[in-house]
């Protein structure tokens, strides 16, 4: 058996249930071949492969807090430093009622080659709760930061490891965590990243994953003789990433017509006025329904179904898996030419698949997302300089950052005779830094 084959044998086999760690694993595998294959013998003495998918240390933690009513609740607490190989453990920490140790891990692996990626020197990570804010007071959220905290404290640190934000995890949380890892450490470092511009956040930091969705988008239409300008683009999400990504898409002349959250989704052929988006999502954390009662052009559906909508391009900005099979073929049969996913790991495995075989251009979520973690990374230099840089600094370095992923991506695709082959051109290219990175280091 090939050791690619052989590792995700085990993987599986030691890390049971765990689903989505099993696909992410998987997918990068897959593309990994045509590298390990060349080197089968080096490679399985040195167990590199065994060494890159087992984090180097999973914290799993209780954290009880007390809501409005005076009842004591407890959720699970996550911290998965998975690889440290080129920088500290860096990745965002998420909120929601899904989260187990297997999403988290995924989450994680993905990061690794995500940080790798975008040149910066972060390792990876990812954390998170099953804790869910929605429908909460600021003071029970603030209540469950802090006793989160008052565990992850200890292992965290400004040069070890340092995370940011997720899905459910946005300024207010990061504020509430921030203030407590000072209080209890008595440093002021930048420990998070993500922070509120008056305590060591950056500018720009908050659109960065959207807009550099939209700037690696950009690259790759312009690469295969496309323009972004008059075409018809679906964002699922209503969230940090897909808010911004409209943004984005609408300065460079797209027509955005649909947007969802977890109920349902809206349509309004008039375009999106993201306007009233960001008032319902960003001041009263309501739901993408109210949209539709404010603008009279737009229909509100319930349930999944957005990928029903007509359009030339998707971005799908909610979660894991949320475009299968089934919606790949209602894009393409639409007209879809292009997906780029701001969400990690939004396209299942088959409808990948699908989409590629269907020479749809596709840009993978650990290339196409990675605005936000490279943004990051920047606030951390900022941080370390004690200096706060302007905002047309920052997107002008972001920009700089995804237009290099996009040539890193299409260089190692094209190496490695599959052009066009985004997914396989960002495993590569994001691999091939960290294993030279960890061949240095000898066996750790
Ligand atoms: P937010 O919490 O700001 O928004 C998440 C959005 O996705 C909401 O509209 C939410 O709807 C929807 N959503 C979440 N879970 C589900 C679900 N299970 N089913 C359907 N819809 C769902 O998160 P972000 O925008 O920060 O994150 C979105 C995606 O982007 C995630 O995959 C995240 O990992 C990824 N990402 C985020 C980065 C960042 O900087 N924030 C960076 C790189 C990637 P509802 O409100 O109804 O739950
Ligand atoms: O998935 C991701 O890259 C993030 N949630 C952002 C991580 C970060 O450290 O900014």
């Amino acid at each position: 058996m090939s050791y690619v084959d052989e590792i995700y044998e085990k993987v599986v086999a030691k890390n049971p249930s765990e689903t989505e760690f099993h696909q992410a694993v998987k997918e990068v595998l897959d593309s990994l071949r045509c590298v390990i294959d060349k080197n089968e013998e080096k490679f399985r003495r040195d167990a590199l492969l065994e060494r890159l998918t087992e984090p180097e240390r999973i914290i799993s933690f209780r954290v009880p807090w007390v809501d409005d009513k005076g009842q004591v609740q407890v959720n699970k607490g996550f911290r998965v430093q998975f690889s440290s190989a080129i920088g500290p453990y860096k990745g965002g920490l998420r909120f929601h009622p899904s989260v187990n140790q297997g999403i988290i891990k995924f989450l994680g692996f993905e990061q690794i080659f995500k940080n790798s990626l975008t040149g910066l020197p972060i390792g990876g990570g990812k954390g998170g709760s099953d804790f869910d804010p929605k429908g909460k007071s600021d003071r029970e959220v603030m209540a469950f930061c802090q006793s989160f905290m008052t565990e992850l404290f200890k292992y965290i640190g400004a040069d070890t490891d340092v995370p940011a934000g997720d899905i459910g995890v946005g300024a207010r949380e990061i504020g509430f965590m921030y203030g407590q890892y000072k209080r209890l450490k008595d440093v002021y470092e930048g420990v998070l990243t993500g922070k509120g511009l008056s305590y060591g956040g950056s500018l720009a930091r908050k659109q960065a994953t959207g807009y550099g969705l939209v700037y690696i988008l950009n690259e790759m239409l312009k690469d295969n003789n496309k323009a972004l300008e008059g075409q018809t683009v679906v964002v699922s999400g209503s969230g940090n990433v897909a808010i911004y990504a409209v943004e984005k898409a609408q300065q460079f002349g797209a027509k955005v017509v649909a947007m969802s959250d977890s109920n349902g989704y809206i349509y309004d052929a008039d375009g999106i006025d993201l306007d009233i988006v960001k008032d319902i999502k960003e001041v009263k954390r309501g739901r993408i329904k109210e949209y539709a009662d404010a603008k009279p052009s737009a229909v509100y559906t319930e349930g999944k179904g957005i990928w029903t909508v007509k359009c030339d391009i998707a971005l799908p900005c909610a979660t894991q898996n949320e475009l299968n099979l089934d919606d790949a073929k209602a894009l393409i049969a639409n007209g879809c030419f292009a997906v780029a996913e701001g969400a990690n790991m939004p396209t299942t495995r088959e409808a990948t698949d699908y989409i590629q075989e269907q020479k749809i251009l596709f840009m993978p979520g650990k290339a196409a997302n990675a605005g936000g973690v490279a943004t990051s990374a920047l606030e951390m230099s900022q941080n370390s300089q004690r200096l706060s840089w302007s905002f047309e600094e920052v997107d002008a370095k972001l920009h700089d950052i995804m237009v290099n992923i996009y040539a890193k991506v299409a260089d190692a695709a094209s190496r490695y005779d599959m052009p066009k082959n985004y997914v396989a051109g960002a495993n590569i290219a994001g691999f091939e830094k960290v294993v030279e990175a960890m061949e240095a280091q000898g066996i750790v």
